[in-house]
């Protein structure tokens, strides 16, 4: 067990490394980088820990020692990290998702799909920085009572990461007017006129860069790995 362990375990630190120098053009984050650090680092350690696991004959105590092995041991899996240039987008539930307690419904719907929030804040924006965000809808007729809407009341701005967010993460909103947004979606499930449809996100990669830009500051964003990532993505 032990030997087999070890191996399969090198196996996976050397396929990560390979991973990260062949597919170099993708890795984007250091993140990925210190991932494969810490495994290197860790494989030094693992005879230590595998002893401590193969040590015991019953399968209680194997157990025991698989649950307190370290996180880097959980990356020694054979699994290649598939670091994929990921893109952000901006996503805000309005103040009637807020109010109406939408808030863990919709966040869950994002992070069951795999997707990494990267920032997250509750404001009540003023008017005029609603007609900032709306501002390529100021002829439309309902220009003014979209944004005295959006400033009645808490938003929760967010930014979400990861492929293809963008288009994606319109399709898990639905279509603009609830009526017409199908079962399954956000909007669809949980909304029925488009004049209080809880959501917005950002509809392409040139307004999802200035809607971030607009609701957050850059050292609001956070950079990091998250530790489903090796298990969300990958190439077989
Ligand atoms: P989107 O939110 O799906 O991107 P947009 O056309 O960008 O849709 O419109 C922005 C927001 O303006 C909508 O989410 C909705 O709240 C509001 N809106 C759009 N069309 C109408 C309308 O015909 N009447 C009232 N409000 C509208
Ligand atoms: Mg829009």
């Amino acid at each position: 067990m032990s030997s087999h362990f070890y191996k399969s375990a090198s196996r996976a630190a050397r396929s990560l490394l390979s991973s990260a120098s062949k597919h170099r053009h993708h890795v984007v984050s250091e993140g990925r980088t210190a991932m494969a650090a810490a495994t290197v680092s860790y494989k030094g350690k693992l005879p230590a820990l595998v002893s401590f696991c193969d040590s015991s004959t019953t399968s209680n105590k194997w157990i025991t020692g698989a649950l307190a092995l370290p996180a880097a041991a959980y990356m020694l899996q054979d699994q290649e990290a598939y670091a994929a240039q990921m893109e952000r987008t901006f996503i805000a539930i309005k103040p009637d998702g807020v109010q109406r307690g939408l808030i863990s419904e919709i966040i869950h719907r994002f992070e069951r799909k795999g997707f990494k929030l990267v920032a997250i804040k509750l404001v009540v924006p003023s008017k005029s920085f609603a007609g900032k965000h709306y501002h390529d809808l100021k002829d439309r007729p309902f220009y003014n009572g979209l944004c005295n809407f959006l400033s009645s009341g808490p938003v929760l701005a967010m930014v979400w990461e990861g492929e293809g967010v963008i288009t994606y993460g319109r399709k898990l909103i639905g279509a603009t007017d609830p009526q017409k947004s199908e079962p399954g979606t956000i909007r669809g499930d949980l909304a029925i006129v488009v004049g209080r449809n809880i959501i917005h996100g950002s509809d392409g990669p040139e307004t999802a860069k200035n809607e971030i830009s607009l609701w957050f500051k850059p050292e609001e964003l956070t950079n990091y790995t998250s530790n489903q990532e090796k298990w969300a993505y990958g190439v077989n």
